[in-house]
């Protein structure tokens, strides 16, 4: 069995990978549950969780230097933009400062890892409007967030190239699917759409507050394709050292998201609509045909992943 560590790993993402991986590998999970929810876990000898945060160096050294891990999963971070502006030295510490700690950590201690798995962001990209985004187009981050998830991503890239420490990078689009958290104003929308909804259907007077016209678009992807993004990218020789978008190369409008979930659950959502938030994008979309070369391949158009939300979350 493979010893994989994942921190982050009962936030969204993180424990959708655990509950992928629990039942062939050895998971050790760090977590300070800030977001995630150790009730996205299971229960299983094969997982070893630790509330702890990655900043915590003692922590972290202990681990890597206790453990020899086959595969390294960092997901933990505030994901948040908005929190990230409010916050910009606690975010650094915890999106850049700990990515180069675990970055030494690995070095000094992970002889046998075969990846270490960074998840970045298409907030690299900024506001330069250029559509699709290669990998190679221009980055203008513009806020901490993007700032320490591009620095960081070029850290964990370099190490592959200066240390021979294997390494990977992904810059995630809008993920969604069960599981995510929908209680912060800066959840996913999907999540928040479906929250509304949900509570519709219980019978709660409650409308979705619609940023702008709707007519903004992103490129959404489904949480079972990134999965196999994720195992695409850990797993071929191609991808050392490299960095790729995870995404469809699709893309949907809010308008459209609501129309496409009302429709399936026959519910009137009420909109209420508000002004753009400050510093919003209009339109993201991803060109994918670089992960494309690793044989990725999205199942999941956005009404297959929102009816299997549905399928998940509505019983
Ligand atoms: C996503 C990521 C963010 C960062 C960014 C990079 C998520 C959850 N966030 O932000 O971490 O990587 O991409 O560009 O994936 N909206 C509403 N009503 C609501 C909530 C949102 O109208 O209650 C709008 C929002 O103004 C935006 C769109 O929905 O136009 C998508 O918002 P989001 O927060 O899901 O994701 P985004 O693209 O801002």
């Amino acid at each position: 069995m493979d010893k994989i560590l994942i921190t982050g790993g009962a936030g969204f993402i993180g424990s959708s990978l655990a509950n992928k991986l629990y039942q062939t590998n050895k998971l050790v999970i760090i977590d300070d549950l800030s977001m995630g929810n150790q009730d996205n876990l299971p229960e299983s000898e094969n997982i070893e969780f630790i509330v702890g945060c990655v900043t915590d160096h003692n922590l972290m050294k202990r681990v890597l230097s206790e453990n020899q891990f086959t595969y390294i999963y960092h997901f933990a971070a505030i994901a948040s933009v908005a929190d990230s502006v409010a916050r910009p030295l606690e975010t650094h510490r915890i999106n850049f400062d700990s990515v180069f700690n675990l970055l030494e950590l690995s070095k000094q201690y992970q002889q046998g890892l075969k990846r270490l798995v960074f998840a970045s962001s298409a907030a690299v990209y900024g506001d330069e409007p250029t559509l699709p985004k290669k990998e190679e187009s221009v980055i203008k981050p513009l806020t901490p967030y993007a700032i320490d998830k591009f620095a960081a991503e070029k850290y964990v890239l370099a190490y592959s190239q200066l240390y021979n420490v294997p390494t990977s990078a992904v810059r995630f689009f809008n993920v969604y699917g069960p599981k995510q958290n929908p209680n912060s104003p800066y959840s996913g929308v999907i999540s928040i759409i479906l929250d509304r909804l949900k509570r519709k259907q219980a019978g709660e007077e409650i409308s979705f507050t619609m940023f702008g016209n709707g007519e903004q678009s992103r490129d959404f992807v489904y949480v079972e394709d990134v999965m196999n993004a994720l195992e695409l990218v850990a797993k071929s020789d191609k991808s050392l050292g490299e960095v790729y978008n995870v995404a469809t190369g699709t893309e949907t409008t809010l308008n459209e998201l609501v129309r496409l979930l009302s429709e399936s659950l026959e519910i009137q959502l009420p909109i209420d609509y508000q002004e753009s938030r400050e510093g919003d994008i209009e339109h993201s979309l991803a060109d994918i045909s670089k992960i494309k070369e690793l044989g990725f391949n999205p199942e999941y158009s956005v009404g297959a992943g929102l009816n299997d939300c549905i399928k998940k979350g509505f019983s």
